[in-house]
């Protein structure tokens, strides 16, 4: 029987319409798409609301970790690191209920999960190979946020303001920031970052070669290429 090694797993995360999206489609496209790499979202993850709930959506707070079904991450998670393929929920935001069908995400040697809460749990961080954190200045994130949300997402302008004032903005101060200190790299400026892209997407790709065993080990030279004094 082949031996198949478990994939690599990235967490990336960073504040609402920090560019995290952004920044895992630009790696997924530069390791060559499906093939070598599954996009993980952590938005398929919100738990369905209830009729109750639904009756005063404006009340329910998205940006708090127990908006999100937990088991449900770690047993997706726990299925791909086995190489297994996997079906995610296909989260309605209009509705807050799953759609069906299911997404079928086939289990590659990249996984991307990528969300607010992304590096909040210890144990999913162990699991983790490489933590990404994605910053971008609040102003930013709130125009971003604004334009998203009216533009694809039916909200009003005022209940867009609402939300990020009663949950969002101290979401972040209270639990998204601070797993900043968990992440390897700082990634500024989010998704318009191509050097920080080229770099992750590079040691991705390093990472993949020496699982193959064909990355040369240390380079030495035989001559430094800079005098030392
Ligand atoms: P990102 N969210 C919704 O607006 N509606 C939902 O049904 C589920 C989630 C929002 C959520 C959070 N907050 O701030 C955001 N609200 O999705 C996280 N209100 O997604 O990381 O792409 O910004
Ligand atoms: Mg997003």
């Amino acid at each position: 029987m082949e031996f198949k090694q478990r994939p690599i797993l990235v967490g990336i995360t960073g504040g609402t319409a920090s560019g995290k999206t952004t920044v895992c489609e630009k790696i997924f496209e530069n390791l060559g798409g499906r093939k070598e790499c599954t996009l993980l979202p952590m938005d398929s993850f919100y738990k369905e609301l209830t009729d109750e709930e639904m009756k005063d959506v404006g009340k329910y707070n998205f940006d708090h970790p127990d908006a999100m079904d937990w088991a449900l991450i770690r047993h997706t998670i726990g299925r791909l690191l086995k190489n297994e393929h996997v079906t995610i929920p296909n989260y309605n935001y209009a509705t807050c209920k799953r759609d069906e069908p299911s997404i079928e995400l086939k289990c590659t040697d990249i996984i991307l999960f990528e969300g607010i809460f992304a590096l909040i749990d210890e144990e999913l961080r162990q699991m983790m190979d490489f933590k990404i954190f994605v910053h971008s200045d609040d102003d930013i994130r709130l125009l971003r946020r604004l334009k998203r949300d009216v533009i694809h997402r039916g909200r009003t302008i005022e209940g867009v303001l609402k939300a990020y004032n009663r949950f969002v903005k101290s979401a972040y101060d209270e639990y998204i920031k601070p797993t900043m200190k968990y992440s390897d790299i700082i990634v500024p400026k989010g998704g318009e970052n191509q050097i920080a892209i080229a770099f992750i997407t590079e040691n991705l790709q390093n990472k993949l070669r020496d699982r193959a065993g064909v990355r040369k080990q240390n380079i030495v030279y035989e001559r430094l290429p800079f005098e030392v004094v």
